[in-house]
C-alpha cells in the first residue's frame, strides 16, 4: 500500500509516515473493543501535509481507507496474527515516564511492547497510540539521569546523533516522524526498569520476520 504511494511519486519518508497511519487506522477499524470507528475524513486529516508539506491525493487515501476497512492490514509471513490482536497479547505493558525529543518534558505514558515495536498511549483506553517506536536496529541500556531515577535509553548504536525512525501523532492529530536521537524512559523502580530492558532486548533479538526483511533489503541494495 505504501509501496503504491511510492510508485506514485511520494517521497520515501512520506511512505514511512503513511505506513504508520495505516497501522493506526487498521487498529482503530478492526479492534473489536473500539466502538467509535474513524470516518474517512479523520484518516485524511491524520495524513494532512505528510507529502513534504502537501497532501496525498484524496482518491489514493480513499483507496487505502476502503481497502483497510474491508480487510485488516496484516504482516506478510506472520502466522495469521493481524494487528487486530496486536495489543491483546503484548510481551509487556505498563506505565513509564518518557522524555520529549526536542522539548524535554517528561510525560507519563502507557507503553506496550509487542511485535518488535514499542507503542505508547496517553491513556490505557486510547484507541490509537500516541507514538510507535520500531525496535529494529535499536539497542537498549540502563542509564543514569540526573533528573529521574531508574532510567533506560533506546538508541541506535550505528547512527548516534541521528534521529531514530519512529512516528507519533502531533497536537493536531496528524502522524509525523519522531524527533528523538534517543528515547530516555524512566521506570517506577529498578526492578521494573530491568524487566523492561530484558523484555525489549528479547524482543529485538527474537523476531525472525525482521531479520528476513533486513536480509531482503540488503539483497535488493546489493543488486542496485
Ligand atoms: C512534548 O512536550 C511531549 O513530551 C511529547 O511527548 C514529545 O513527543 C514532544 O517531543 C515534546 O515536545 P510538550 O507536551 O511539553 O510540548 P508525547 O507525544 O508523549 O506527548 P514524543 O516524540 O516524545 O512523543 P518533540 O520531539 O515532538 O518536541
Amino acid at each position: 500500500m505504501a509501496e503504491d504511494a511510492k510508485a506514485k511519486g511520494a517521497a520515501p519518508h512520506t511512505c514511512y509516515v503513511l505506513s504508520f497511519s495505516i497501522i493506526m487506522l487498521s487498529t482503530s477499524l478492526h479492534n473489536p473493543n473500539i466502538q467509535d470507528k474513524p470516518p474517512f475524513k479523520r484518516f485524511v486529516s491524520m495524513n494532512r501535509g505528510i507529502n513534504n508539506g502537501s497532501d496525498l491525493p484524496e482518491d489514493q487515501l480513499r483507496n487505502l481507507f476502503d481497502s483497510i476497512k474491508s480487510e485488516p492490514f496484516s504482516i506478510p509471513e506472520d502466522d495469521g496474527n493481524d494487528l487486530t490482536h496486536t495489543f491483546f497479547n503484548p510481551d509487556r505493558e505498563g506505565w513509564l515516564l518518557k522524555l520529549g525529543g526536542r522539548v524535554k518534558t517528561w510525560k507519563r505514558r502507557w507503553f506496550i511492547l509487542t511485535d518488535n515495536c514499542l507503542y505508547y498511549f496517553e491513556f490505557t483506553t486510547d484507541k490509537e497510540p500516541r507514538g510507535i517506536i520500531p525496535l529494529e536496529n535499536l539497542s537498549v541500556q540502563k542509564v543514569d539521569d540526573p533528573r529521574k531515577p531508574f532510567c533506560l535509553e533506546l538508541y541506535n548504536l550505528s547512527c548516534r546523533g541521528q534521529k531514530i525512525k519512529a512516528c507519533k501523532t502531533d497536537g493536531n492529530g496528524r502522524v509525523v516522524e519522531g524527533k528523538h536521537e534517543s528515547y530516555r524512559i524512566s521506570a517506577a523502580n529498578a526492578e521494573e526498569r530491568d524487566q523492561w530492558i530484558e523484555a525489549i532486548r528479547a524482543s529485538i533479538t527474537r523476531i525472525p520476520f525482521y531479520d528476513l526483511v533486513s536480509s531482503r533489503k540488503k539483497k535488493i541494495a546489493s543488486k542496485q
